[in-house]
């Protein structure tokens, strides 16, 4: 008995050095836009809006709203429109906005995942990585939910968390902090600019989801999840 305990706690300290000496060890997941397409619909839900308020708003502004908490993306349309409105407009345009989004949000279903999300998430955890998921959408409890996704995360942070808006690094330090590992040892997940920069100012690796072009911060970009060599970024990290 003696003997075999011996060897199993060996065992336990040869997996936890293991463990130790890879570069990485949490997995952190926006939402929008990186395992489900509903980047699509908070965009069509701001150009509902735009439309209706005769504003201008193209896909080139759209990328720009990408991972940009409600008020602050409205700020940004505004802005390009040279349009000025008090802080109530403010809060009742987006809330307009918000009513279209979760409206197109009752029909979601799992062709709006994006591919292999899931099975590369799953491939994650069985590696005996930590996983988050971390949006600026406070919908984003919702989204998971009608896609029963909740269960391929370790811990869930999201725009009902946090107070400031990527860049600033707050919702990925949360998700650190809720499934306790070092942010140096974290990569996240991101598609968008100001997300990478968020993932950088908490000190974390980041891998852009979507076009290279428009993600020249990221140190590694990619469309298809199953280009990525798990193995590899576990050990090595990006670099
Ligand atoms: P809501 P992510 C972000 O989610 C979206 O990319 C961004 O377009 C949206 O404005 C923001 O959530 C706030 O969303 O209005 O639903 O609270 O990309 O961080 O998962
Ligand atoms: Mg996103």
């Amino acid at each position: 008995m003696a003997a075999s305990g011996g060897v199993v706690v060996q065992f336990k300290t040869l997996l936890y050095t293991a463990r130790m000496s890879q570069r990485l060890q949490g997995f952190i997941f926006d939402l929008d836009g990186v395992v489900v397409f509903t980047d699509k619909y908070h965009y069509l839900g701001w150009k509902r809006l735009a439309d209706t308020q005769g504003w201008h708003l193209d896909e080139t502004i759209g990328h720009q709203l990408r991972g940009v908490s409600r008020i602050p993306a409205l700020e940004v349309i505004l802005e390009h429109n040279g349009v000025t409105v008090s802080e109530d407009e403010k809060h009742r345009l987006a809330d307009i906005k918000n009513e279209y989004y979760k409206a197109f949000l009752r029909d979601i279903n799992e062709d709006d995942l994006y591919p292999g999300a899931v099975e590369f998430v799953e491939r994650v955890r069985e590696l005996g990585m930590k996983t988050a998921l971390a949006s600026a959408s406070k919908n984003a409890e919702a989204v998971l939910e009608a896609l029963r996704l909740a269960h391929l995360f370790d811990a869930v942070v999201t725009g009902n968390d946090i107070t400031r808006s990527k860049p600033d690094p707050q919702v990925f330090l949360t998700a650190a902090e809720r499934f306790g590992v070092e942010p140096s040892r974290c990569v996240v997940f991101e598609d968008a600019y100001s997300g990478i920069e968020a993932a950088h100012n908490a000190g974390m690796q980041a891998v852009g989801v979507g076009d290279p072009a428009r993600l020249p911060n990221a140190s590694l970009c990619m469309t298809d999840y199953s280009e990525l060599s798990l193995e590899d970024i576990i050990e090595r990290g990006l670099e």
